[in-house]
């Protein structure tokens, strides 16, 4: 009820009035309109205060000699399907990332446009829910100047990512985050691992880095990006692949 509106106008202040404030949990706290925001509602108690600043905070990075020496793959290896295969053939010049949903200007964005776009690069540990880790070096945009570009609407509330692969029964692979994960400043799509372009193992020609959590939100093969208010009513409901199908905690913070 209250506490619902004054979530979604605290997450649409946070996000998309103020862009940038997730960059710093002290600089948070120090704006007066957030702590405005954040601290007078009488239904935000101190658990919720605590949570939310520590939702801002940066995952650690490591140095480029920490990184792991083989940086393994897993899930889907290849999407396999032949629209795929003529997408990598022609090194994935015609691959279009669609960002539409409670955007303002939904739009197609090419690979190459994403090269041009400000790059972030960042060396962080993958931590799979299967028992392994590996460190290595991502670099593309923040999500958050697609979504900028585009025009992301107040009314919307999380970002589904929609994958080239599909699972057993044609189930397509899906992630989704909400607004604080997209706007956090790790949170890219990258093109590159280790220096290189990403390879088709490991997503290509572009995947979700969401660090603050587990890698099946990373989603590879990323082919849209829709802005949505609910996700009940989007595929399974549960906000992915394997939160439909196993269980698995929609927000699986490390
Ligand atoms: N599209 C898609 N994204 C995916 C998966 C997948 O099967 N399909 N597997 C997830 C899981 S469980 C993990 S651990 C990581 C693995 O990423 P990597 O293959 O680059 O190591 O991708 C995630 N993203
Ligand atoms: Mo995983």
């Amino acid at each position: 009820m209250s506490g619902h509106v004054s979530r979604r106008a605290m997450l649409a202040g946070l996000a998309i009035g103020t862009g940038g404030l997730l960059s710093g949990c002290d600089r948070l706290g120090q704006n007066e309109a957030v702590r405005g925001l954040l601290f007078k509602g009488a239904d935000w108690n101190m658990w919720t205060q605590r949570a939310l600043i520590d939702r801002g905070a940066l995952a650690p990075e490591y140095r480029a000699d920490q990184r792991s020496r083989i940086f393994r793959t897993n899930g889907t290896r290849n999407p396999g399907t032949p629209d795929y295969a003529a997408h990598a053939a022609a090194g994935f010049a015609d691959w279009r990332i669609r960002v539409d949903g409670l955007v303002a200007r939904p739009r197609d964005f090419a690979i190459a446009e994403l090269w041009a776009m400000p790059q972030r690069a960042q060396i962080t540990r993958h931590d799979c829910v299967e028992g392994w880790s590996a460190i290595g070096k991502w670099q593309g945009p923040r999500l958050a100047t697609l979504l900028d570009a585009a025009g992301l609407r107040r009314d919307a509330r999380f970002l589904v990512f929609h994958c080239a692969d599909r699972y057993a029964g044609g189930r397509r692979y899906y992630e989704s985050i909400d607004l604080i994960d997209a706007f956090h400043p790790q949170t890219i799509l990258a093109l590159a691992l280790n220096d290189r372009r990403l390879d088709i193992g490991h997503g290509a020609p572009a995947r979700l880095r969401v660090e603050r959590q587990l890698g099946y939100k990373h989603a590879k093969y990323v082919e849209r990006i829709e802005a949505v208010a609910d996700l009940a009513p989007v595929y399974g409901g549960k906000g992915g692949l394997w939160e439909d199908l196993a269980g698995y905690e929609w927000y699986a913070g490390i």
